[in-house]
């Protein structure tokens, strides 16, 4: 048996040099890999909302930054938003509904601190030529997006006030605000 063994050692030794050297190059390819799987970077705060039929804005749960309200189905009523002075917050607003856009659809308006929302969305009920922004009242938005349908996604970025407080935002179509699709972005240090 001994004098088999420099031969079977010398053989082991051919065999190990051989399998690190491919496990070697399979290393490197894979760390190759690795860095050019590099993810799209956006560090903008977006707060998810969703627009229900029973026209209020909701989330999918509580999340830092906003605070919530009852349980509506699968989702919690959104009630406020807090942001920094100057901080940018993008509203993503998706509609939930399959009734036709006639009937069902909503928007994000941010309205300026002194706006009397109330009157806004009076305005905004007969401005339907122009999507439920009332053009003469736009001194008092401070952002607000499109309108979205059913199955439809709508976004819009801002900046934060400078200036702490209270700012309602509401959606424009007709009957929503009066319903209570509405809520609160506290501005605060
Ligand atoms: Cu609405």
């Amino acid at each position: 048996m001994t004098r088999f063994a420099p031969y079977l050692f010398s053989l082991m030794l051919l065999f190990v040099t051989a399998c690190g050297g491919g496990s070697d190059q399979q290393q490197a390819e894979d760390q190759t890999t690795d860095t050019q799987a590099t993810e799209q970077a956006d560090d903008v705060r977006t707060i998810e909302i969703v627009g229900i039929d029973r026209m209020k804005f909701v989330v999918d749960g509580e999340e830092e930054g906003i605070t919530t309200g009852e349980k509506m189905g699968d989702y919690v009523l959104l009630e406020s938003i807090t942001a920094k002075p100057g901080e940018e917050i993008r509203i993503s607003l998706y509609t939930e509904s399959d009734l036709p856009a006639s009937a069902m659809a909503h928007n994000f308006v941010l309205l300026t601190m002194n706006a009397d929302a109330a009157a806004f969305a009076n305005a905004a009920s007969k401005a339907r030529d122009n999507d439920y922004i009332p053009t003469d009242m736009e001194d008092q938005i401070i952002a607000h997006t499109d309108l979205a349908a059913g199955g439809e996604t709508v976004e819009v970025t801002f900046t934060a006030p400078e200036e702490t407080g209270e700012y309602e935002f509401l959606c424009s179509f007709p009957g929503h605000y009066s319903g209570g699709m509405k809520g609160i972005l506290n501005v605060e240090e």
